[in-house]
């Protein structure tokens, strides 16, 4: 059997079962690569002033794990600059706070270049290789001008921008252009795939091959939707542990008589917490009967304190939270407890299910675990309910929950009033359904389509209607995809998008 070789920027497998992770990448992947023979190459996480091809090898649970360091002005370009001060909020459709500086964009080029050359030596003629995420758009263009052969394969975690937003980078065209080294290229919801389409088709002349690849720049590469999910048994045995008990009975006891709403993020201006803030805030003005009977807990870890977008928005943060419970609390209560750190998995578990509200509300958001992750933490017999944006990738599946405009203050009020006053009968009606569609659509569906596809993307005599009903598995859009590639897809997308607080 092949070995399957996963490369992202950060390579951060959790040491223990409970620990905290970096993010849902990291939580998706080490899922993943613990039933894979191969490895998982990436940055360590450390910066040094000395440039160095040292290749650091660990086994970390259950997974082989192989890291280099980033040199001092890599980390600056590369992953501070053109990765989380260029890409990351284009991507999330901040033209606002994107940076167009070219060294970073140099930086950027120069790290996927020296990750390629030390993978290259590295693979064997019939790994699969599986690129991850933004930072390495490039690898992919790298690995086959060193006559890397192997199919490999390429995951977007976040949302693909709308042709007019990317079309706002300099360079634009390049980095599709890059794209196009891949055999296949995945997207978490159908409409991320739909806005790279339309870029292909739009801006680089592409078309569709009559085995419906896409084609444009000289190549071909089959494009889809693998939307990403949870380790179902890992989370529901975490949520089950002393630890988790302990944290749900701990939440338990400082909420008696109260509703516990929760919201889970790190700290980034894609999770809407500023708007939510706002949301949360017109819910105590319109609703002074339920003042005293809630608590707002924000969980938001510092996250890219680097980048000055960041810093700003931690400022403003404090600055909401104190101005709220300055303006709500009473003496004995304040409406909102806000924490500035990260918890462990199992922890979080714990207080997930002793929430009645789960809050989840980003601005944009490629899929968003933690929404799955609430649902997955729920007592059947008293689950709570989810109030998500229509503007996560997770609103495509999860169409049971409280979906809500997080940019209206009154949508977020409402969606709030809504879920803490729906009957059980009520919740535990959508939670089921909720619960049915995390459970189908985990992260090992996820993994094991992907890698399928991949397999798949080499075999070019593939029939048409084969390669198509591929397209979209564990999401609801998969019977629509038999059709024509691009405009029945189009249509399917207005569809199914989510509209108004959904009651
Ligand atoms: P993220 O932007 O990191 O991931 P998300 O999908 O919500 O967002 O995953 C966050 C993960 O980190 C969850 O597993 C959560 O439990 C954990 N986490 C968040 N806050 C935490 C805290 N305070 N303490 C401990 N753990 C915390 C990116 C994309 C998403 C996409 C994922 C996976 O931005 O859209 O869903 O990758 O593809």
């Amino acid at each position: 059997m092949s070995r399957l070789v996963v490369v992202s920027n950060r390579v951060n497998a959790p040491e223990r079962p409970g620990d905290a992770p970096a993010g849902g990448l990291a939580v998706a992947l080490s899922a993943a690569l613990r039933e894979y023979s191969g490895f998982w190459f990436g940055w360590s996480g450390e910066t040094t002033d000395q440039p160095s091809d040292k290749i650091q090898i660990r086994r970390v649970n259950d997974v082989t794990v192989m890291t280099v360091d980033l040199e001092d002005a890599d980390y600056q370009e590369y992953y501070n600059g053109y990765a989380n001060a260029t890409l990351w909020p284009l991507f999330h459709d901040r033209i606002d706070l994107t940076a167009y500086d070219r060294s970073f964009s140099e930086g950027y080029e120069r790290v996927n270049r020296r990750f390629a050359e030390i993978l290259a030596p590295l693979l064997q003629p019939d790994d699969l290789i599986w690129v991850h995420d933004y930072h390495l758009i490039p690898l992919g263009r790298e690995l086959r001008r060193l006559g890397v052969g192997n199919p490999i394969g390429f995951f977007l975690h976040i949302p693909w921008p709308a042709p007019q937003i990317l079309t706002t980078l300099p360079g634009h065209r390049q980095l599709v252009e890059s794209l196009f080294a891949y055999d296949l290229v995945g997207f978490q919801t159908d409409e991320w795939l739909w806005a790279f389409e339309s870029y292909v088709l739009g801006e680089a002349a592409g078309g569709w091959e009559s085995d419906g690849r896409l084609r444009a720049f000289g190549r071909s590469l089959t494009a889809r939707v693998f939307p990403i999910g949870l380790d179902v048994e890992d989370f529901q045995t975490l949520a089950a542990s002393p630890m988790a008990r302990r944290a749900y009975d701990r939440m338990a006891a400082h909420t008696v008589f109260r509703n516990l709403i929760v919201g889970v993020d790190r700290l980034d201006y894609s999770k809407g917490l500023e708007e939510r803030l706002l949301g949360f805030e017109r819910f105590l003005r319109d609703n002074p009967d339920l003042r005293r009977e809630i608590l707002y807990l924000q969980v938001a870890p510092t996250s890219r304190g680097e980048v000055e977008a960041y810093q700003d928005l931690r400022m403003r943060i404090d600055a909401l939270c104190g101005r709220i419970n300055g303006l709500y609390a009473e003496v004995d209560s304040a409406p909102i407890r806000y924490v500035n750190r990260g918890y462990r998995r199992d922890e979080l578990a714990g207080i997930y299910r002793a929430a009645r509200v789960g809050l989840v509300t980003p601005l944009r958001d490629g899929m968003n675990l933690v929404a799955k992750e609430y649902v997955a933490a729920q007592d059947p017999e008293n689950p709570g309910v989810l109030v998500l944006s229509r503007f996560a990738g997770a609103a495509r599946q999860m169409p049971d929950a409280v979906i809500i405009n997080p940019y209206s203050r009154e949508e977020v009020s409402e969606g709030l009033k809504i879920a803490l006053s729906m009957p059980l009968v009520e919740r535990i009606r959508r939670w089921r359904r909720l619960m049915d569609g995390v459970e189908t659509s985990n992260v090992k569906v996820w993994r094991d389509s992907f890698v399928e596809a991949l397999r798949a993307s080499r075999e070019p005599d593939l029939p048409f209607g084969d390669r198509l009903r591929e397209r979209d598995p564990g999401s609801a859009t998969a019977a629509f995809a038999d059709v024509s590639p691009g405009g029945v897809r189009q249509a399917q997308f207005r569809a199914e998008w989510p509209t108004g607080p959904a009651a």
